[in-house]
């Protein structure tokens, strides 16, 4: 997260972070992809995180894959270390595209109900353009490879389809698809999702209305954050 602050995931414990100690080793406590309760035992998360390379490292058929709930701090103490018992990845998926940029995951054990957050639905004013969400990640803080050991969150502004129709109209940069993909960003940019915040959420009046998908950069005002649009891929 670019142009945050630091938040202890009490306040906000539908955010997980997903860890493979085997595939990224101990500094970052397995750490490459954020993650959101929305049921006791089912995180939503990014379909490229689980089927291509993320942070360097290609993550297809990763095996030891985990949930860690309730850790502020990645290398800290406290919270839960939860196996992921099955993957699924939205069918519509398109690695090509990036469209409908959603997986489930099955934990092996329940979290606490009070610990999901509930799903923005088709027609919820809180994907209107100019509402205030938050996004929250471990993910890099300058666009240049400081991942943050810490949990982060930054404030954004949904934006209007037009804008992310203008900044990725398509080639190197990607194309914006308004159907399965939101656009959130900060009109000056400075604040934005990056690199290892993938997968993880943004939050508006309380409910989710996003996965953190993709972008070019991080926190430049020509090119917003894009996330996977809730109510276009899940039933609610
Ligand atoms: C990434 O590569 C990534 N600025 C995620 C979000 C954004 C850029 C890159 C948005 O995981």
């Amino acid at each position: 997260v670019v142009g945050g602050y630091s938040v202890q995931v009490e306040d906000s414990p539908w955010v997980v972070a997903l860890s493979s100690r085997d595939r990224f080793g101990g500094t970052r406590a397995g750490q490459f992809c954020g993650g959101v309760v929305v049921a006791p035992t089912k995180v939503m998360t990014a379909a490229h995180c689980l089927s291509r390379t993320v942070l360097g490292t290609d993550v297809t058929g990763v095996r030891d894959l985990a949930v860690v709930s309730g850790r502020t701090r990645l290398l800290g103490t406290g919270g839960r270390e939860i196996p992921v018992s099955a993957t699924w990845i939205a069918p519509e998926y398109s690695p090509g595209t990036n469209s409908s940029d959603l997986a489930v995951l099955t934990l092996a054990e329940a979290l606490p109900a009070s610990h999901a957050i509930g799903l923005a639905g088709v027609g919820d004013p809180a994907y209107a353009p100019g509402t205030s969400a938050t996004v929250y990640g471990w993910g890099d803080m300058t666009g240049s490879g400081s991942y943050a050991s810490s949990l982060r969150a930054a404030s954004v502004t949904v934006l209007p389809d037009s804008a992310c129709g203008q900044a990725y109209p398509g080639g190197l940069g990607g194309r914006y698809l308004e159907s399965t993909m939101l656009c959130a960003g900060h009109p000056r940019g400075g604040r934005d999702a990056c690199q290892g915040d993938s997968g993880g959420p943004l939050v508006a009046r309380g409910r989710l209305i996003g996965l953190v998908s993709w972008g070019s950069g991080c926190g430049r005002a020509d090119s917003p954050g894009v996330y996977t649009r809730i109510s276009a891929v899940a039933a609610s």
